[in-house]
């Protein structure tokens, strides 16, 4: 039986056929009409609870934009206006790695997509007839692009040794303007650049809910920096201002990696599923390696400043994602689930704020540096069952869907007042709620 009330799976399912336009959906409405990375993967498995052929052919319209190299880009662009940065600004076209037939930004967000592949293919499983055949089919033909990504996120951005992943733009981490990247921005060093003006703050009640000016000045200007090598990856490790391990972004491609080997033996690939399983274990080993000895969570590692970075954020609970060794992956838990966390007593939902409000950063309403986002949340409740923690997945699950009972499908939502904030009717939150109820 479905654990989300029933209208409610309509209403989400709703968002997604309005933001649908064929075989891709828009992130959101107004303010992201476009298909990015790993909100694609979020949404395809949404898709999976309504239609299973939907789902794979949102991951198909993703992989029409992955790069010779392997990258998958953080956007594939439509043709449809309203965002900034577009295409003109990323001049990717006519790089030599690029595809043709679509346009697309020239980095990259967390691996979440065989993960994706994974969550699908368990719905096609349980559905049996046209639609596991489809799956089988999908899974034969797309297998060699999931892992060329893990491949190539494994060689062009696995290989400083503290074996995490990294980034060369906090829009990679997924999670903009979180703490976590406030003292390496510190030290980007702003350029001359072209001037721009923001689309993002036309299409949201207040722009204290958004990134500030300065940060963006900051994205733009490493944008200039990676088109200056011609987003060449061993010329970006040189030049970039910003270079940094994501433990979070390792952790996803930990886990991905893992299921994708799972799916690879399935196939008989039998020599790519024991490369996969090597990069996962590779991985998870570097985000437990991250681990604060005061408080046990993970940290990211600036790579230009060669110096951990510490900022009470999400990010720190990356190992629930990839898993842990038991009594690490205990305790990471129930810090989750006490009161400097989901239980604190400032926030309105027992939810995972995206800061800690101890954090001095913390700003319950601004986007990465407090509020509770309903992807992450679902992320944390899969991983949690997945791991074995189900009772946990289940209070946080139970949690997550009642905030989402607003029916405004918002992007993120105020960790202190509760108030529903960003974009409405954003894909992947309608997708989270698809999800629950299965
Ligand atoms: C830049 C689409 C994306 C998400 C990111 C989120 C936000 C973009 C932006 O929206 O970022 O990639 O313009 O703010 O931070 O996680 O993928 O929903």
């Amino acid at each position: 039986m479905p654990d989300v009330a029933i209208p409610l799976m309509y209403a989400a399912a709703d968002v997604l056929r309005a933001n649908d336009r064929g075989e891709r959906t828009v992130a959101a409405p107004r303010l992201y009409p476009h298909q990015w990375s790993w909100d694609a993967a979020f949404v395809a498995i949404g898709w999976g609870t309504v239609s299973v052929p939907r789902a794979l052919d949102e991951l198909r319209h993703l992989l029409r934009g992955q790069w010779a190299t392997g990258m998958i880009p953080q956007i594939v662009f439509s043709a449809e206006p309203g965002y900034f940065p577009g295409p003109d600004r990323w001049r990717t076209q006519g790089l030599p790695t690029v595809p043709t037939d679509v346009q697309t930004s020239g980095i990259c967000q967390p691996a979440v997509h065989s993960l994706a592949v994974w969550v699908i293919g368990e719905q096609a499983r349980r559905n049996g007839g046209a639609d596991a055949e489809a799956f089988e089919a999908f899974l034969a033909d797309t297998f060699e692009a999931w892992f060329r990504w893990h491949v190539w996120l494994d060689d062009a951005r696995g290989s400083h040794p503290s074996g995490l992943i990294e980034i060369h733009h906090p829009w990679e981490s997924g999670m903009d303007n979180s703490p976590r990247w406030d003292a390496a921005c510190a030290r980007v060093r702003v350029g001359q650049m072209a001037p721009y003006v923001r689309e993002d703050t036309k299409h949201v009640a207040d722009v204290e809910q958004r990134p500030a000016d300065a940060d963006y000045d900051r994205y733009l200007w490493l944008v200039e920096q990676l088109v200056s090598v011609g987003y060449e990856d061993a010329a970006a490790r040189e030049v970039i201002d910003f270079r940094v391990g994501d433990v979070f972004f390792t952790a996803t491609h930990a886990l991905s990696a893992a299921v994708l080997a799972t799916l690879g033996d399935r196939l008989g690939r039998t020599a790519q599923a024991n490369t996969l399983r090597g990069m996962a274990a590779r991985a998870r080993a570097a985000v437990a390696a991250t681990a604060d000895p005061e408080t046990g969570h993970a940290r990211d590692f600036d790579m230009r400043a060669e110096e951990w970075l510490r900022a009470d954020t999400i990010g720190g609970f990356a190992a629930l994602i990839c898993g842990a060794e038991p009594d690490v992956y205990a305790a990471l838990t129930s810090d989750l689930l006490g009161p400097d966390w989901c239980g604190h007593p400032r926030l309105a939902n027992p939810l995972p704020p995206t800061t800690s409000p101890d954090s001095p950063a913390f700003v319950s309403r601004n986007y990465w540096r407090g509020p509770q986002w309903p992807v992450i949340t679902w992320l944390f409740t899969w991983a949690l069952r997945h791991h074995g923690h189900a009772e946990a997945a289940k209070t946080i699950a139970a949690a997550g869907r009642d905030q989402l009972a607003d029916g405004t499908f918002s992007e993120y939502y105020d960790a202190v007042t509760g108030a529903p904030l960003g974009s409405r009717n954003q894909s992947w939150t309608a997708a989270a709620a698809l999800a629950w109820a299965t």
